[in-house]
């Protein structure tokens, strides 16, 4: 009972992150990041337990509706250990922490955070290339290593990937994906899930949920139409890997960290003349092609030539059966922290297991259908959350 309030307790204040101009405090406002990058040195140590400890303090801290003057004014807060007490201590008497400041001095961090900012490359990778001595991304280009396909575009575009996507090249590229997807499948309908569905306005990447009211018409979807619309017929795809659908309902998958949508991540080229005239109202686009533009392009070498007028976008594009869409959408809305402890919630307090397909209950062998998010949560017997209070 009391795991459950205190989950509960945690998933409510969690929710309400506030816009980062509410931090008027100094010491408020860099108490998190500071957080943040311990969360991150245990990342790299792949210490699990110790990651999710700070994310989950640095992600409360931000969502407090006032500043933090003592440590004491704290007690009681859920998952506040010894180590962060003191880290906040710190800040808050001498401005700094110690600790902090000799993690973001070390080579080790800034090589580790600096090779997982590419595409394709995940702390085991990075932490293999930095023992091998290479610490900027011109040792890496000018290296022996054999690169996976992520990593090769990932270097390649390595300056678009890292500049975060606008909501009016979000917008865009919608108009394409409708585009190529009702040319094909009329009457599918696509959502926009991720960051820019909690209202964020910028991301690293746009997420796209596609399904149709028939189910089963969606299926195919991503190799039938979208490949071939954008990789054909007007070269904007840079890169892609799709993934056909592996659901299938049994205990396995339902604890499985994955999903098993049918599903494409892409690189597509975004015209960003185009976005650019759209945003001052002066929207010019003939035949309504909001990605690509030029050519076969791919000449990005991590820098930006002059004459260069679009830019790489990452959208991830995910064909849901509509059964599943409540749980689809619930799962790649996010915030992961969100996410991640949603699914705690569930699995210690309901003893249920949810996932971007389903809610189950094991003992019971029992599945809870979802027309909407609504629904999940009231299975959950949790008061609704709305997609822009999930930024944890
Ligand atoms: N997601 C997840 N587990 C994964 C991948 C995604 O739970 N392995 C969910 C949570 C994410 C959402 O899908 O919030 C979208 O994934 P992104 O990585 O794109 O995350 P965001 O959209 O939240 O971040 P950004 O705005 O930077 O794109
Ligand atoms: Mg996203």
């Amino acid at each position: 009972r009391l795991l459950e309030i205190e989950t509960r307790h945690r998933l409510q204040v969690l929710g309400h992150l506030l816009p980062p101009s509410a931090l008027s405090n100094t010491a408020t406002g860099k108490t998190p990041d500071a957080l943040k990058i311990l969360a991150e040195n245990a990342e790299y140590y792949e210490s699990v337990g110790r990651y999710l400890a700070f994310t989950r303090v640095s992600s409360i801290l931000k969502s407090l509706p006032y500043a933090v003057t003592s440590v004491d004014s704290l007690r009681g807060f859920p998952g506040l250990g010894e180590h962060c007490r003191k880290v906040i201590e710190e800040i808050l008497e001498d401005g700094v922490c110690q600790e902090v400041e000799s993690v973001t001095q070390s080579q080790r961090y800034q090589t580790l955070t600096l090779f997982t900012s590419i595409f394709g490359v995940g702390v085991k990778t990075a932490e293999k290339w930095y023992k091998e001595q290479h610490q900027t991304l011109a040792d890496l280009r000018a290296s022996q290593i054999r690169f996976t396909k992520e990593q090769q575009v990932g270097l390649q575009y390595y300056e678009d990937l890292t500049t975060p996507v606008t909501r009016a090249e979000a917008d865009m590229i919608r108009k394409t994906v409708e585009e190529a997807v009702y040319r094909y499948l009329p009457g599918a309908v696509i959502t926009l899930a991720g960051g820019f569905r909690r209202g964020k306005e910028t991301g690293h990447d746009v997420d796209f949920l596609i399904t149709h009211p028939e189910e089963g018409k969606e299926k195919g979807l991503v190799t039938k139409v979208i490949h071939f619309t954008f990789c054909f017929s007007q070269g904007l795809m840079l890169y892609s890997d799709e993934i056909g659908n592996s659901y299938q309902k049994c205990r396995k998958q339902e604890t499985s960290k994955f999903d098993h949508f049918e599903r494409c991540f892409t690189i597509v080229k975004l015209n960003q003349e185009l976005v650019n005239a759209a945003v001052s109202g002066n929207d010019s686009r003939e035949g309504g092609q909001g990605a690509g533009g030029q050519g076969a392009g791919g000449q990005g070498a991590g820098h930006r030539p002059e004459d260069k007028h679009w830019k790489a976008v990452r959208v991830d594009l995910v064909i849901v059966p509509i059964s599943q869409f409540a749980y689809a959408l619930l799962g790649w809305t996010g915030s992961q922290l969100f996410e991640r402890e949603l699914r705690r919630y569930a699995k210690n307090c309901k003893h249920m297991i949810l996932t971007s397909h389903a809610l189950y209950h094991p003992q019971q062998n029992e599945y809870f259908s979802a027309a909407a998010e609504e629904e999940i949560f009231a299975h959950l017997e949790l008061d609704y959350i709305a997609p822009w209070e999930r930024n944890a």
